[in-house]
């Protein structure tokens, strides 16, 4: 039977907020199909933009409605299921400002070593914006997890692991440089069974971006 929620996601190896909203539905164990849209394929862009005036991925229809963008995704899974947010008031409000900083910042970082979960590099150091933008995510890292006791930013697996497993891939990928903290926490979201049952789709999938797969390399 068709669920009513479908799921249009990117690529697995390349679309980190496909992998983000992914999670958070299977996490939240709202059935839902699952629709995957080459990227950068001739006629892909149209594709997208039947589905969002944004012309991303991921989508979330939902009956007739389509909810564009991974936060918000996120907020209407969490709606449903509202322990996807940290219980603690205090604790949801830090877990939404470190969400919305990943939403929208770590640029150098996101550009300068794109998602790629087939990739593993060591060419030589990263230029010194994308270090310094992965500093800076250890750096809060490391204020979430000495504030708690593990294994996740906030004890429980909440929202807030979702947006920074592809950051996590990201270390790994390119060899950047981690404390030994960030490196049990990266270890912590590798080895999650959700992530590693995309990280298979991903190895699978046949599919190439040339373009991805040069950068910084
Ligand atoms: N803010 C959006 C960003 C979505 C986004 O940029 N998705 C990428 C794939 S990971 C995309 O659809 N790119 C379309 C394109 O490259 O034309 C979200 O959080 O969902």
């Amino acid at each position: 039977m068709k669920s009513p929620l479908t799921l249009f996601i990117g690529n697995y190896n390349y679309s980190s907020w496909s992998l983000r909203s992914w999670l958070v539905l299977t996490k939240a164990e709202l059935p839902f199909d699952l629709e995957v849209i080459d990227l950068d394929v001739p006629g892909y862009k149209d594709r997208l933009l039947a589905l969002s005036d944004a012309g991303t991925v991921p989508v979330l229809q939902v009956g007739e409605d389509r909810i564009p963008d991974s936060l918000a995704i996120s907020e209407f899974a969490a709606r449903a299921v509202p322990n996807l947010w940290p219980k603690d008031a205090g604790d949801r409000a830090c877990a939404r400002a470190v969400v919305e900083k990943m939403h929208t910042g770590f640029e150098a970082l996101r550009r300068e070593a794109p998602m790629n979960l087939r990739r593993r590099t060591t060419n030589g150091p990263m230029p010194e914006d994308c270090l310094k933008d992965a500093a800076e995510v250890e750096a809060l890292w490391q204020d979430c997890l000495s504030r708690h006791d593990g294994p996740f930013l906030f004890d429980d697996w909440s929202i807030a692991d979702a947006f920074y497993v592809p950051v996590a891939t990201r270390f790994e990928s390119y060899g950047l440089p981690r404390s030994r903290r960030s490196d049990i926490y990266i270890s912590e979201l590798m080895s999650d069974p959700d992530f590693q049952d995309w990280e298979a789709m991903a190895f699978a999938e046949t599919h190439i971006m040339p373009n991805f797969d040069a950068v910084n390399g």
